[in-house]
């Protein structure tokens, strides 16, 4: 892959942040856009805006072919076996939101359990939670090695026959943790329970594949994978999404209405209540064929490399304590000792280095770390070394600066 390329196709790269050229290593967070995704927003907008699956004229017509087609786009991109199984949603939050309300509250009962991760971002997480508190089930938590993984044994030794539901980040969004998802369901389908993975930092940045993962429901977002926010996706095997009811209702989803009941349409559409968001289904579709385009080897062959890179790199660094395991997706969380991540992050914007301070929304995890918040650079496809380079320098700048007030 043409690296250079790459960064020519996302406009938003090339300009000065603070007199500095941006350094963007806030991916994790939300990534950049390319050119393709603006231009399919922007066409969508400019010549077949259109509501979906209702009119017969030349427009609508187009733009559920559009909305459609997405679709079946992102069927292929992780390989699920049918598009009925591919629900839009407004993001990995809301996903989870719609299985834990939807499946949740209906197929988990007092003393039953729920089983996570210490390592969960909220989204997946207060949801069970809410289930837990009002099913009477319990929330069981999977215990870490010190390095911030999970093993096959403890999964083992956690899940029981009373657990109903295994939920689970494929990639942590603070650790880079890669979770044993394939190695997971197997275990949850042996006590009938279903596994939910969280795919936020997982479909950005490897090949995935739900079939072979046998992923009970696979949840992401848009916004993290090149695409526009607002748009997001709940994969969910057909045999259990039809076995849900809708937690949405009104128009669009609907079969047939009276003045007191109503019949909903089939998969997907009873599961996308009102009007959808088209023109992010269109921007995502183009962000998955960029994607296509590089491929999702390439993609994360191109983060390891930088990783491999910036570890060497950050040993630069005086008093930086790095969280996570060796082997991990393309980000990187520390603390620099005496400084608070908030300040290391305040510092590296004013050369124009974007990086996430705070608990990532994963406060439990910082309890487990031990800290209130952590600094955190997190990589993409149009990164370089050049950025890694910037990180570290801005870093022994950070270091200086507060060596000499403390
Ligand atoms: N799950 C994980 C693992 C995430 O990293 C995030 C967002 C979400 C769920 C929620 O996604 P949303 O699109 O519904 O908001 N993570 C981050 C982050 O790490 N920094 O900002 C948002």
């Amino acid at each position: 892959m043409d690296i250079t390329d790459i960064r020519q196709s996302f406009p938003v790269l090339n300009q000065d942040v603070n007199g500095h050229p941006l350094v963007y290593l806030d991916s994790s967070a939300t990534s950049q856009k390319p050119e393709s995704v603006i231009a399919a927003l922007d066409d969508y907008y400019r010549s077949y805006n259109s509501n979906v699956h209702r009119g017969v004229h030349t427009l609508g017509t187009r733009a559920t072919d559009a909305y459609e087609g997405a679709r079946e786009n992102v069927r292929a991109f992780i390989n699920a076996s049918s598009t009925e199984e591919i629900i839009f949603t407004r993001g990995t939050t809301t996903s989870i939101n719609t299985i834990a309300y939807g499946y949740g509250l209906d197929f988990v009962s007092e003393g039953d359990e729920i089983v996570l991760t210490p390592m969960e971002h909220h989204a997946n997480l207060i949801p069970w939670q809410q289930v837990a508190k009002k099913t009477g089930a319990t929330l069981k938590y999977i215990p870490m090695q010190a390095d911030g993984t999970v093993t096959v044994e403890d999964i083992n030794e956690t899940v029981t026959d009373r657990t109903k539901i295994v939920a689970m980040a494929h990639v942590s969004n603070v650790l880079g943790t890669i979770n044993p998802i394939k190695e997971t369901a197997q275990v949850a389908h042996r006590h009938g329970a279903v596994i939910v993975v969280d795919g936020a930092q997982g479909v950005p940045h490897m090949s995935v594949d739900v079939t072979d993962l046998d992923a009970d429901f696979y949840v992401f977002s848009g916004h993290k994978m090149l695409g526009p926010t607002g748009i997001g996706v709940l994969y969910g095997k057909k045999a259990l999404l039809n076995q849900m009811e809708p937690v949405e209702t009104g128009g669009e989803m609907i079969d047939f209405v009276d003045y007191y009941d109503a019949s909903w349409k089939e998969l997907p559409w009873k599961f996308e209540a009102g009007t959808p968001h088209v023109a992010g289904a269109v921007g995502l579709s183009a962000a998955i064929d960029f994607l296509n385009d590089i491929g999702m080897d390439t993609v994360h062959q191109h983060e390891e490399e930088l990783l491999s890179y910036a570890f060497n790199q950050l040993e630069k660094v005086d008093d930086l304590e790095i969280y996570g395991p060796n082997e991990r997706a393309g980000l990187v969380t520390f603390n620099m000792k005496d400084v608070h991540p908030h300040d290391v992050a305040t510092v590296l914007d004013a050369d124009g280095i974007a990086v996430r301070a705070g608990h990532h929304c994963a406060q439990p995890l910082m309890k487990w770390l031990d800290v209130t918040a952590t600094a955190r650079a997190s990589f993409y496809l149009y990164n370089t070394k050049d950025d890694v380079d910037a990180l570290v320098k801005g870093l022994q700048k950070t270091k200086e600066f507060f060596g000499n007030v403390l």
